[in-house]
């Protein structure tokens, strides 16, 4: 079977390992939540981390993430330093027998959505991305110059019937649910406590004015060059989460989120510790995606996969899918990967809230019901797999 991992948000998460063995968690996919982004990850701490995990019986598989600082993706003046710290990092996760890194190479917003508790109509609700809201977000709040020019004038007219309605209440809902809930428990650039996140926002793209997606392209190779002799040297894979949703969004310069674009990073760099996160849900979310082809011509570069799935409407939005429904067709995608690359770490991902999980305050996407239901059907599915194809 494909590795069964979940994603561990440390020793605050409230779904401890306990549980997580329980229901027959084999790896775990975490990172050193507390160090913060761009300082190096010492022995001491990925040992005592691993020995953590290790004493429940799990072992750490994964790092999600070992964040790639800003200035990096925009080649600042300080990104040699930071690379050079984040090489020591690599080796001595390496060192530590730990040699899976996700990252991902997302100008500021680590992933988007507008809607954190969308109503399923059975009593259970999911992540949502409502277009036309974001468009709200970019046009009324962060007021970012030129930004009506990126919507349609259908969308737009959606947006002036919002100004009609939309109290403070509504504009501070979505800046916490896009910039703020979605992004401080992965790193990203805001915290729950930061006062004025809005304003921190637009000094953040700012940085990107003048970074054209060659531009970032550029920065990206320069960075997985740089660190593919250590990579080399302790066997580490790295793999690129592709871009969430897989859209240009907010004026950003995007360079994960399609077939070309998997092609290029990986023949720019073409050795195999440059490697994918297979997020299915991510690249389900673009309609160009043909998610099971992409999985077919990747699986051999693939070392993680992210298991979930979304329907796309035709007006842009997006809902998280059922993990055995929407476009993905992870039962397709289970399929190409136990045949190409049997035993790959594999994580559910963003499941429904579901019997309680919303009174938890899990961080969003990250419910408790909801994965455990989601990994039993996807465990069902590799059982099928491997069935079909004669693995004991
Ligand atoms: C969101 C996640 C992302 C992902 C990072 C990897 O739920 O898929 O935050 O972990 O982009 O670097």
């Amino acid at each position: 079977m494909m590795e069964k991992t979940w994603r561990w948000f440390g020793r605050k998460d409230k779904i401890t390992l306990d549980m997580l063995r329980q229901i027959g968690v084999e790896g775990i996919v975490t990172a050193l939540h507390d160090v913060p982004n761009g300082e190096i990850w010492t022995v001491e701490k990925i040992t005592e981390l691993r020995d953590y995990i290790e004493s429940f019986g799990l072992r750490w598989s994964v790092v999600e993430s070992l964040p790639v600082c800003e200035s990096i993706k925009y080649g600042g003046p300080d990104r040699d330093g930071l690379i050079e710290k984040y090489k020591v990092s690599l080796a001595n996760l390496g060192k530590c027998g730990i040699h899976t890194i996700c990252y991902n190479f997302m100008p500021v917003l680590d992933w988007a959505r507008t809607d954190l508790e969308n109503p399923n109509g059975d009593g259970t609700s999911s992540l949502y991305f409502n277009h036309a809201e974001f468009a709200y977000f970019d046009c009324q709040i962060l007021r970012r110059t030129g930004a009506e020019a990126d919507y349609t004038a259908e969308t737009l007219a959606k947006v002036e019937e919002m100004k009609k309605v939309f109290t403070p209440k509504d504009e501070h809902r979505l800046v916490e649910n896009i910039i703020v809930k979605t992004q401080g428990f992965v790193n990203g650039n805001i915290k729950e406590d930061d006062e004025k996140p809005v304003e921190i926002f637009r000094s953040l793209l700012e940085l990107y004015k003048d970074i054209t997606p060659e531009k970032l392209r550029e920065n990206m190779k320069y960075f997985l060059e740089a660190i593919m002799p250590v990579c080399d040297e302790w066997d580490m894979n790295m793999c690129v989460h592709p871009d969430d949703p897989p859209l240009q969004i907010l004026g950003l310069p995007r360079i994960v989120t399609c077939d070309k674009d998997i092609e290029w990073f990986l023949n720019a760099v073409p050795n195999e510790h440059n490697g994918l996160t297979f997020c299915a849900g991510s690249l389900s979310a673009g309609a160009h995606n043909d998610v099971p082809a992409l999985a077919e011509k990747y699986a051999k570069r693939t070392h993680f996969v992210h298991l979930r799935s979304t329907n796309v409407f035709p007006n842009g939005d997006f809902k998280e899918a059922s993990h055995l429904g929407g476009r993905a067709n992870i039962i397709e995608l289970v399929r190409i990967f136990q045949k190409q690359k049997p035993g790959l770490p594999m994580r559910v991902d963003h499941a429904p809230l579901m019997l309680g999980d919303e009174k938890m305050g899990y961080n969003a996407g990250y419910s408790f019901h909801g994965r455990m239901l989601a990994l039993g059907q996807v465990e069902g599915v590799m059982a099928v797999v491997d069935n079909e194809l004669g693995i004991k």
